[in-house]
């Protein structure tokens, strides 16, 4: 039998803005809206390959969305071999910069070049790499922001209730350390001690101050204390995974899978977490999953959690997947959750389709 062929033809990159339902207030940024970038890569076979990327602020998507449309036109006739066209892609930026916008764009392009060669395949994007449909442990990182800690106790409740979750996510970083651990004491109350409780500073300390807060955090139990410090200072994190009991938990500004070797080589973490925007898509999860693997470091995946769930289904030492629902309104039909799982629907490809109601009622210009 032939394997089937596809050809790119052009992508269709648009640009969407969504009210977040629980706005994003973190140490270091308060998001209010939420950008979108969709993705749809056409093939001469009229197969659709889609993916979408989240690039945190609205005005990115300006340079991102051109930054697609010239991919595509370098690689109009090109074969969707996704490594093939990953490589194109990046390399035709590398005098630019591997890391940052490039590595983004090329990154969502890698995305819906793996959607368009499963659904080519007639299967979904996991049996596609060699694994099966199943269900996939994930936590609920909806919310949590920097409230009090009575709305956020609050909170928790209807976050571990939304998809009978057993990990949720709070961020810290408030001025005064005091209120910080009574959040983690008030949510830790409303929803037992059975919950896994995964802690993010989002970088919003230097180490002088990260020292004495995440000791003082030691012996709560947490499940992870995330990204204390700006995301490049490896040596920084390497001491305070040396230091603390809880694990550090860093990954979702690795640009690139070099990136986690380095963090492994420098001991900076005990647990990682890439984003698929920035460790480069299907094609960059699979070659640095192995290297996570190696090293014995549990991995958990950042956002794009429709992607994630694909690729955790043949990931050697799979930890959390991050729920986040923030794509859902513009999608056709949203992954279910339930038992603290996420279900990946029997369909070909990741199982993205647009509302295009939806689309058109949150389109933005770019
Ligand atoms: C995060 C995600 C989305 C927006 C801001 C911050 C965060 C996470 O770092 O890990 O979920
Ligand atoms: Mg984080």
């Amino acid at each position: 039998m032939k394997a089937a062929s596809l050809t790119l033809r052009a992508i269709n990159a648009r640009a969407v803005l969504l009210k977040l339902r629980r706005p994003v207030v973190a140490r270091i940024a308060t998001i209010t809206e939420w950008p979108l970038v969709l993705i749809d890569l056409e093939t001469e076979e009229g197969i659709v390959g889609r993916s979408y990327l989240e690039p945190y602020t609205p005005k990115t998507m300006r340079y991102i969305v051109p930054a697609l449309h010239d991919m595509a036109e370098m690689l109009r006739g090109r074969k969707i071999a996704p490594f093939e066209l990953f490589e194109a892609a990046r390399k035709s930026l590398h005098f630019v910069g591997y890391q940052g916008l490039s590595l983004i764009a090329a990154s969502g392009l890698d995305m819906a070049a793996w959607d368009a060669l499963a659904k080519a395949a007639g299967v979904p994007l996991c049996v596609l790499l060699g694994g099966s449909v199943g269900p996939v442990r994930a936590y609920n990182s909806n919310g949590l922001w920097l409230k009090e800690p009575k709305a956020v106790a609050e909170e928790a409740i209807e976050l571990r209730d939304e998809g009978g979750f057993a990990g949720l996510k709070l961020r810290l970083g408030r001025t005064r350390i005091a209120d910080d651990l009574a959040t983690i004491a008030a949510v830790r109350n409303a929803v037992g001690k059975d919950i896994e409780l995964m802690i993010d500073f989002n970088q919003g300390l230097h180490l002088g101050e990260a020292l004495p807060r995440c000791h003082a955090l030691d012996d709560l139990g947490l499940a992870w204390i995330e990204e204390p410090l700006v995301y490049d200072n490896f040596a920084g994190h390497a001491q305070l995974a040396a230091e603390l009991e809880t694990p550090i938990q860093i990954g979702e500004n690795f640009y690139g899978p070099r990136d986690m070797h380095r963090a492994v080589q420098a001991r900076a973490c005990d647990l990682v977490m890439p984003d698929f925007m920035r460790i480069g898509g299907v094609s960059g999860w699979l070659r640095s999953a192995p290297i996570a693997a190696a090293a014995g470091l549990p991995i958990s995946t950042h956002l794009y959690p429709e992607v994630a769930a694909h690729v955790m289904r043949v990931t050697e030492c799979a930890h959390w997947l991050e729920w986040q629902d923030w794509a859902d309104p513009i999608l056709a039909q949203p992954y279910r959750i339930s038992g603290g799982q996420l279900h990946i629907p029997d369909v070909p490809g990741i199982g993205l389709e647009w509302n295009e109601d939806a689309v058109a009622a949150h389109r933005v210009d770019a």
